[in-house]
């Protein structure tokens, strides 16, 4: 830092002008060591830990290249060849490589879809499409969050409206059946007739089946209502045809772009465009308006400029989603899920509908004897990351009973079948010691009290144990990204 401030009339001196000069040039670890070491604690926890969380994923270092870029610094509101800003020769053809490679990516006839990349990401996506098709306070369905769904589906309890898509727009939940865990179609179909939505969105976020859309498509029909899929957890899975297309029966499909996709943190809107629908009488054909209604939400309805980094490492993303080695991933994903997830089942767990179509499962700990925010401590403490999830038919959110597991994270570092029978074992010794420290408490501890059980100096030492011999393991397998950072 320069010592002395004041030069001429006010004006920076001729030292403080040149420290600033160098301030702009300097390295992040000399310029800001405090940051710099946060982040590297960050890549080292990321390094020697299990990452199971199911929407968690590592971008590739070229993502990370490309967002971390200087495309960060353009403002270019508007959309390429109608900006408001000079200049946007090279963001303009940044976003329409962008957009021609989303559609590639997932088979779309130009003719027939377009696609908005500007979303920052999912929930702003989810919230565009609403302001886009559905007048304020108009009426949308969605799975309901405890059940799988996601927040931006419209979500509410009893008491509150939780997500502003429940405040703009009225929505009604639809669910899984609490015995088997599968969607209830039959009583969508029936809720439907009676709310009469105008949009109904088949998305998950904890979900371990393939959607139905070609029924979820009737009953979007019989109501006159557009069909939404919000993707997002499985685009990459689509991308690389693992999993049914929801493109095949939808009228919108969005997605953020950094789960299955592997990109970096954003979102995207594709819609239909050409012909909606034609009058078996007369002829006439009614055609899709939805590419200036989406388009307008986004840009100027919602945002402002777009994030032109993002939409870089976006455009990466779905060139390395267009390889064979980038289906193999998705084919690994899954078939280790599958491994997870039969290997829980050998040590006696529950897993909700019995196993995977995808990328997660859903650990039900009822016949066990404990819950998702017990199990989560222990298991991150032991440097396994995952999240407690409601399971069907919980009485209370607040006491969820579930573990959600994901494999994508993992399989990014190279882990096949294998190496996710060792990270059940990891998982079952986590759960079998938070049994035992349960056992020592009353059963009417709160999660607060066990969480300060676990501080005594006789579960450290095991707790320790198993974090040293998860992090041994954890790190034997590469990370991709940036080579330091
Ligand atoms: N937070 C994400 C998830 O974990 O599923 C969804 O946005």
């Amino acid at each position: 830092m320069a010592n002395s401030t004041q030069g001429i009339g006010g004006l920076p001196s001729t030292e403080l002008w040149v420290s600033h000069n160098k301030m702009v040039m300097e390295p992040l670890e000399s310029n800001d060591p405090e940051v710099h070491s946060i982040i590297k604690k960050e890549k080292q926890r990321q390094k020697l830990g299990l990452e199971l969380i199911a929407s968690e994923n590592f971008a590739s270092r070229a993502v990370l290249e490309a967002l971390g870029s200087c495309m960060n610094n353009k403002y270019s509101e508007g959309y390429p060849g109608q900006r408001y800003y000079g200049g946007t020769e090279f963001v303009d053809e940044l976003e329409r490589l962008c957009q021609k490679r989303a559609l590639q990516a997932f088979r779309l006839d130009p003719q027939k879809w377009g696609v908005n990349v500007q979303p920052y990401s999912g929930s702003p996506a989810n919230f565009a499409v609403y302001t886009a098709l559905v007048e304020p306070h108009g009426r949308i369905m969605g799975l309901d969050l405890p059940d799988g769904g996601h927040l931006t589906h419209g979500f509410m309890t009893d008491k509150k409206k939780i997500s502003a898509t429940s405040v703009f727009f009225e929505s009604m939940p639809y669910k899984v059946n609490p015995k088997t865990g599968y969607i209830d179609y039959d009583q969508l179909e029936e809720n439907s007739r009676l709310f009469h939505p105008k949009l109904i969105i088949a998305g998950v976020s904890c979900y371990s089946r393939n959607l139905d859309y070609a029924r979820m498509r009737k009953i979007a029909d019989a109501n006159g209502a557009y069909l939404m899929a919000d993707m997002a957890h499985i685009s990459g899975l689509v991308a690389a045809g693992v999993v049914p297309s929801p493109f095949d029966h939808c009228d919108v499909v969005s997605t953020t772009t950094h789960k299955t996709l592997r990109g970096c943190r954003a979102g995207m809107i594709f819609y239909r465009k050409g012909t909606r629908s034609v009058d078996p009488k007369t002829g006439k054909e009614t055609l899709y308006n939805l590419e200036s209604l989406i388009n307008q939400a986004v840009f100027p309805g919602l945002q402002g400029g777009p994030h032109n980094h993002a939409i870089a490492g976006i455009a990466v993303a779905l060139r390395q989603a267009m390889t064979p080695e980038f289906k193999a991933y998705q084919q690994q994903v899954v078939a280790n899920c599958k491994a997870l997830s039969a290997a829980l089942m050998e040590l006696g767990y529950d897993i909700v509908t019995g196993g995977s179509d995808n990328h997660l499962i859903l650990l039900d700990l009822r016949s066990r004897g404990t819950d998702g925010g017990r199990a989560e401590r222990v298991l991150e403490i032991c440097s396994i990351a995952c999240n407690k999830n409601t399971c069907p038919g919980d009485v209370s959110a607040l006491r969820p009973s579930g573990l959600r597991f994901g494999t994508p994270a993992l399989t990014s570092r190279g882990f096949r079948q294998d190496d996710f029978r060792m990270v059940a074992q990891y998982i079952h010794r986590g759960i079998e010691l938070t049994l035992r420290v349960q056992k020592d408490m009353s059963p009417k501890a709160t999660l607060k009290e066990f969480k300060e059980k676990l501080e005594e100096e006789k579960y450290q030492a095991e707790l320790k144990a198993l974090k040293g011999e998860v992090e041994a393991f954890a790190a034997t397998f590469p990370l991709p990204g940036l080579p330091v950072l």
